[in-house]
């Protein structure tokens, strides 16, 4: 730290803001339908052996309770991509009650179930090969799904199976006052949510066996590793705008995705919940561990693993799939199949973003864009947040603020460099403006339950908000973004969704009331986590149909739900610029990245407060890995451009943005993987090293993809940062210095401001561009260094993706480039890693290195197009190191460098 930034740190020391106004938020005891789950005693349902019939889909069976006689239906299919769906419904419910729709990408195609095994009191269903079995208990009802003979997934084990069904609303004046249990009408604080439909609630209990680590189901700023809530809070799904959030909470911040996983050293599954009312999940490990463990160790690892949870949400049905792994990798995959890929980011995307609410005016714009260039930092985006609006109506300028954004976005697209503008679900009233009118007449808004159009407050005062649960809304939203709709506005503009959750201040826990009525009568309590979904949906629509199909659209949204991935990227919201926030960042992403959202980042800097410069560099290093990277502040805040605080933090934070440029073909590659495979960018290390138990709770350090560990910085003042390498048969070479260290053995290394302790692993290789330019369109002037860390046998595989960077002809014509690097004892070889695609980029390989070398080779050749040609090498002996120079070796075509 230098002197300055010693002076500074005095001044700015801040403190972490308490939420404005904690009781605007519930917590689990404000929450009736949770507390009646959780207040009633185990109910006994039996199922129906006799009842069983198999058809295509699968298998149905009646679950009767003898108590209140109700009768449901379940409903279980094995699905061909390796999954399993369980749903429960009412037989004859007196209305047709909510389920997901347009999250799942297809109809899915079902195996063909066959009855194993007929007991007393149980029948056993299998498909396939018969590896995995579903077991139905007569009495009590309970299912138990089993891979190979073991049992590894009960559902009701302990009777928790408990389901409100819809009934008629009570007579006038009735039970309506003695409403004490929230059946009918729900207060909190001035609010009085009013159920149309009563008690609509469902939950169930589900047993893990023998998996004692679990994770996912975000959005929370908590730990990667999901806690034990017994005796706590359960983890909340319910979307909120929550400003500069507690952490180490499990409370609902502004997404939803009810994806847990399960991990133990030989297998990986998947729980999905579709449910998009308010959800709630309790996890208990057994043995507790909240409870400690008074056993001795010996007797302790005896004792039987589980994780038991137990899934509320306050309407809808039971629609839960089993995702069967068995690997990380393949749970990946069968959520994709189910919700979708990630879509594939337009290039620029994967820059650097330079955000803040607000820049004043063209003026601002124009100079910190020029501060870029000044100070030769990469960058590809600049944002406009609300205030670029006429009065917080989107869709149009401010007059004075910005009288010729046509102009500016010119500016900007002249550096190839393109502009971002807010666009929020939340309409001003205001019966002058045409869209608000055309909205009005067309019936696109959110009605109360009295069939009014509702109103509630927000940026622009008194507002309504779009349905965008309605695909008529979502065409008619989607119109406006065409060029002559949406003046001002030109290719280089893309959108952020903000405030989508959707955030109402006058509303209760300032967001609309659960009673507000959408398209097909559905309440809003049925849908509420879809509600910022659907407007990235329809945002994602308007980019599309304004190039005709043509260019991948870019769209940043606040909130989401499973099956986000498919529409771009997510953020974290309103974080605060402490030490803290900048260390939870890393679990709330690797959260977000195991649930399919693998396009999501943090605000860099933090947006609340003002950060030290020291924080801001290691916000800026930590960013630079992380898969969205955008500098972000609020309005209150102190300017911090990259270059406001002296040299030595400009140098840092360049350094870094750097680093996050010259790494592109890397990430772009890892997220061709993301789109075509599922397999997310970043990674847990229990992702990458499946059976190595001491991994499974890290999040402070992580992959990116399978080559790359990354652990960044994120405590003040520091001299020294110990790793943990994972893998015990891995090489792990500092990108930094080429030394390597053995996996599976803790290292410490010195920390300066510049640290940002980033490591190859052995086996891998890792694509560069040897420089970066002002942008990533700049960037691909440079040409490739590829990096070659040797494992103990002296190999090493690698992939390269590339394309032109925005388009979808990669999909559409096959215009796309993917090698494979392989290197063995003797050389590295370039070939395709598909056939199919064909893309010429003029770009070149222009040098390698390689990691690991242990002897100096008397010969270095390269072989291509049937030449054979001397080249010039380089041998660093103290680090194991051969570079490979001046090689211009086409990115497209097969060549083969031998070593000897
Ligand atoms: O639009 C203003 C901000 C925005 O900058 C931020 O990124 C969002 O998370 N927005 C929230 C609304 C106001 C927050 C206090």
């Amino acid at each position: 730290m230098n002197q300055q930034m010693a002076e500074d740190k005095e001044e700015t020391t801040s403190v972490v803001p308490e939420n404005e106004d904690k009781q605007k938020y519930k917590t689990s005891e404000h929450i009736a339908f949770y507390r009646r789950h959780k207040l009633r005693q185990a109910v006994k349902y039996c199922a129906l052996l006799d009842s069983l019939v198999l058809t295509q889909k699968g298998a149905c069976m009646e679950l009767f309770e003898p108590k209140s006689k109700l009768r449901l239906l379940l409903q279980v299919n094995a699905i061909k991509n390796g999954s399993m769906r369980l749903m429960i419904d009412e037989v004859h419910p007196i209305k047709e009650r909510y389920q997901v729709p347009d999250v799942l990408i297809g109809e899915p195609v079902h195996e063909h179930f066959r009855v194993a095994e007929k007991g007393m009191d149980s029948v056993t269903i299998t498909w396939g090969i018969g590896l995995y079995q579903v077991r139905i208990y007569e009495c009590p009802f309970k299912l138990e799904l089993l891979c190979k003979d073991e049992v590894t997934v009960t559902f009701n084990p302990d009777g928790r199976l408990f389901f409100e069904p819809l009934q008629e609303p009570p007579r006038p004046g009735s039970a309506l006052n003695q409403d004490h249990t929230g059946l009918w009408q729900e207060t909190f604080g001035q609010f009085v949510d009013i159920k149309a439909n009563g008690p609509s609630s469902v939950g169930l209990d589900i047993r893990l066996h023998e998996f004692s680590n679990v994770y996912g189901i975000p959005e929370h700023a908590d730990n990667l590793r999901l806690k034990d809530t017994s005796g706590g809070e359960p983890y909340r799904l319910y979307n909120l705008d929550v400003f500069a959030y507690d952490i180490d909470s499990r409370l609902g911040l502004y997404g939803s995705i009810p994806l847990l996983l399960a991990h133990k050293c030989n297998s990986t599954i998947g729980l999905f919940w579709l449910n998009a009312s308010e959800t709630l999940v309790d996890v208990q490990y057994t043995p507790n561990e909240n409870e400690g463990d008074e056993g001795p160790p010996v007797k302790r690892s005896r004792k039987v693993h589980h994780t038991d949870l137990h899934w509320i949400s306050e309407s809808g049905m039971i629609d839960c799939f089993v995702l069967l792994g068995p690997s990380p990798s393949q749970t990946f995959s069968q959520f994709a199949q189910l919700t979708g890929y990630q879509a594939l980011p337009p290039l620029f995307s994967l820059g650097y973003h330079q955000c803040r609410w607000n820049y004043e005016d063209e003026a601002d714009v124009k100079s910190v864009d020029a501060g870029f260039d000044l100070h030769n930092i990469p960058y590809d985006v600049i944002w406009l947040d609300i205030e670029h609006t006429d009065g917080k109506r989107y869709f149009t300028w401010d007059p004075k603020r910005f009288p010729s954004p046509v102009g500016l976005q010119k500016h900007i697209a002249e550096k190839k460099r393109k502009l971002v503008v807010i666009s929020d679900p939340h309409i001003k009233v205001d019966p002058s403006w045409p869209f608000y009118c055309e909205a009005k007449d067309g019936g696109h808004f959110v009605r109360d339950r009295n069939g009014t159009v509702y109103t509630g407050t927000c940026w622009p005062g008194e507002s309504s908000y779009l349905d965008f649960s309605c695909p008529h809304t979502r065409s008619w939203y989607a119109r406006w973004y065409s060029f002559d709709m949406y003046k001002g506005s030109t290719e280089s503009l893309f959108v952020w969704n903000d405030m989508n959750e959707p955030s109402v201040f006058s509303g209760p826990e300032q967001t609309i009331p659960k009673d507000t009525i959408h398209h097909g009568g559905w309440e809003h309590r049925e849908l509420h986590n879809l509600y910022g979904f659907y407007q990235h949906m329809a945002t994602v629509e308007g980019l599309m149909t304004r190039s005709g199909g043509t260019e991948r659209p870019f769209v940043l949204s606040r909130s989401f739900f499973a099956g986000s991935q498919r529409l771009g990227a997510v953020w974290t919201g309103d974080n605060v610029a402490t030490l803290e926030y900048l260390k939870i960042s890393i679990p709330m992403l690797l959260s977000l990245s195991v649930a399919g959202i693998a396009f999501c980042g943090a605000d860099v800097g933090g947006f609340v407060k003002d950060p030290e410069p020291e924080l801001l560099v290691r916000w800026y290093q930590a960013g630079a890995f992380q898969p969205f990277f955008r500098g972000h502040s609020d309005k209150s805040t102190k300017r911090r451009e990259p270059w406001l605080f002296g040299d030595a933090v400009t140098t840092a934070i360049r350094s870094a943005i750097e680093q996050r440029y010259c790494l592109l073909p890397y990430w772009y590659t890892l997220f061709y993987l993301a789109h075509t495979f599922a397999q997310p960018p970043i990674r847990p290390l229990w992702v990458e090293f499946p059976e190595e138990e001491r991994t499974f709770a890290v999040d402070s350090q992580y992959m990116i993809g399978s080559a790359l560990l990354v652990c960044p910085v994120t405590a003040a003042g520091i001299k020294e940062i110990t790793i943990s390498f994972p893998g015990s048969n891995e090489l792990w070479y500092d990108v930094h210095t080429a030394l390597v260290y053995r996996g599976y053995s803790d290292q410490t290394f010195p920390v300066t401001l510049d640290t940002v302790p980033l490591f190859q692993r052995g086996g891998t290789v890792v694509p560069r561009r040897t420089g970066c330019g002002s942008c990533t369109a700049d960037l691909q002037q440079f040409p490739i260094n590829l990096t070659v860390a040797l494992d103990h046998k002296g190999c090493a595989e690698g992939l390269s993706y590339q394309d032109d960077g925005h388009s979808f002809d990669y999909r559409d014509i096959k215009k796309f480039s993917f090698r494979r690097f392989l290197m063995k004892p003797g050389g590295l070889a370039c070939r395709s890693a598909d056939e199919d695609g064909s893309f010429s980029s003029e770009c070149l390989v222009q040098f390698v290195v390689i990691l690991g070398m242990r002897k100096k080779p008397s010969e270095v050749t390269v072989h291509t197009s049937g030449f054979q040609i001397p080249v010039n090498f380089q041998y660093e002996e103290a680090f194991n190191k051969l570079t490979i120079g001046d090689l211009d070796l086409s990115m497209e075509g097969d060549w083969d460098i031998r070593i000897q």
